[in-house]
């Protein structure tokens, strides 16, 4: 039977090799709804080619000119929160792929969740600023989670079979971006150019420069937590830099499982379009008689300080990692938008999880505020704090 798929993010790295997969198993999966932002020409594509029932896109502007290119092929087009909501419900589709890179993405995956759909999460953001609410409506609602990061797609595998209190630390490892090898001194000057020239995998600008500053890193460490439901004592990072140990999980008998593979994304998109079940395909391989070494290091916590704000933003817990998150995420545009330095991300993400005051048990709005406020805190020039902590 055909799985019924809907893509929030379609025009994206994750969405584009969604739908590549979606195209090679023409059988496996129908396309009901797409959510996309403004590349019109692209959106146009995609709806010719795979029919969906309904698609959102970012305004009227936008719909009206998707319109123009569609020249009468039937589609219901709609537009903003709305829109995405829309996508995220859709009756007929049984699977959601969350692949909007922010914040973005959160309420559409709680509501999708609500309707019962199984989530194909690639969407980082979801699980670091929610990871609780998002992880109690997985198993209020019954539905499942499959994760396209490759590093949770490479955990979950090496645990199955496995009992969960036999887990000694996961091992995330990290590319550890463009920068690894650079000196500290010459991180000031580097651009978002340099930055979004990733040395393995291929991905879009706001992942790049996360990948970049190893906050990419940090927002996984946080997921990780949330998705296995371990301490953060157990779960570390060990940079690799030819990104064929996707990761790694160690067990109380010093037995360590990893999980290998080509630094292909369509490889792990599949396994969760599919349920976590293996295909034969024909992407990338992995072919050892070509791999020289394997290498792995401690990160520089220094030269790459948002791997640690990430991990002190996930045992404050709270509001923190929302605050973190969504620092982070503003940062980032600054620095894409050439307003700030590359050093200055970190230091921006630093000042705002100071300056925030602690909710220890937020409800979920409380979440959205923290993440508004650490929002306006990065884009105002003149930070007024909140009033420190009593
Ligand atoms: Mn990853």
């Amino acid at each position: 039977m055909k799985k019924n798929i809907a893509i929030l993010g379609s025009t994206g790295s994750i969405g584009k090799q969604t739908l590549e997969i979606a195209a090679a198993y023409p059988s496996s999966f129908n396309v009901v709804a797409l959510a996309a932002k403004d590349e019109i020409d692209l959106i146009a594509e995609q709806i010719k080619k795979f029919n969906p029932i309904l698609v959102s896109v970012l305004n009227e502007k936008i719909k009206a000119k998707v319109e123009e290119k569609l020249a009468g092929h039937k589609v219901q087009l709609f537009i903003g929160e709305e829109g995405l909501k829309k996508v995220a419900t859709i009756s007929s589709a049984t699977l959601v792929v969350v692949a909007i890179p922010g914040i973005i993405s959160l309420i559409p995956t709680m509501e999708a969740i609500a309707a019962n759909k199984d989530i194909a999460l690639a969407s980082k953001e979801v699980l670091v600023a929610a990871g609780k609410f998002f992880m109690d409506e997985i198993k209020k609602h019954k539905v499942k989670i499959f994760p396209i990061d490759s590093e949770h797609s490479a955990i979950a595998q090496c645990l199955i079979g496995e009992d969960s209190n036999k887990i000694k630390k996961l091992i995330l490892t990290a590319s550890g971006g463009p920068f690894l090898n650079l000196k500290p001194e010459k991180l000031a000057k580097m651009t978002a150019r340099d930055a979004l020239k990733h040395p393995t995998w291929n991905m879009g600008p706001k992942i790049s420069i996360d990948s970049a500053t190893l906050m990419n890193k940090g927002l996984e460490v946080i997921e990780a937590h949330y998705l296995f439901g371990l301490d953060y004592a157990k779960i570390e990072v060990l940079v690799h830099s030819q990104s064929i140990i996707h990761s790694m999980v160690e067990f109380i008998d010093g037995s360590i499982k990893a999980q290998l593979g080509a630094a292909d994304m369509r490889i792990p998109i599949q396994y969760a379009l599919f349920g976590m079940s293996r295909l034969s395909n024909m992407w990338k391989r992995l072919d050892f008689s070509k791999v020289k070494n394997l290498t792995f290091d401690k990160p520089d916590k220094e030269k790459f300080p948002c791997l640690d704000h990430a991990y002190s933003a996930g045992r404050s817990n709270g509001t923190m990692p929302a605050v973190m998150n969504a620092a982070n995420e503003a940062a980032v545009n600054l620095f894409l938008r050439g307003k700030i330095g590359f050093i200055d991300i970190a230091i921006k993400v630093r000042e705002a999880m100071l300056a925030h005051v602690l909710k220890d048990v937020p409800s979920f709005e409380d979440l959205i505020v923290a993440d508004k406020w650490a929002r306006e805190f990065v884009n105002t020039a003149n930070n007024s704090p909140q009033p420190a902590k009593v």
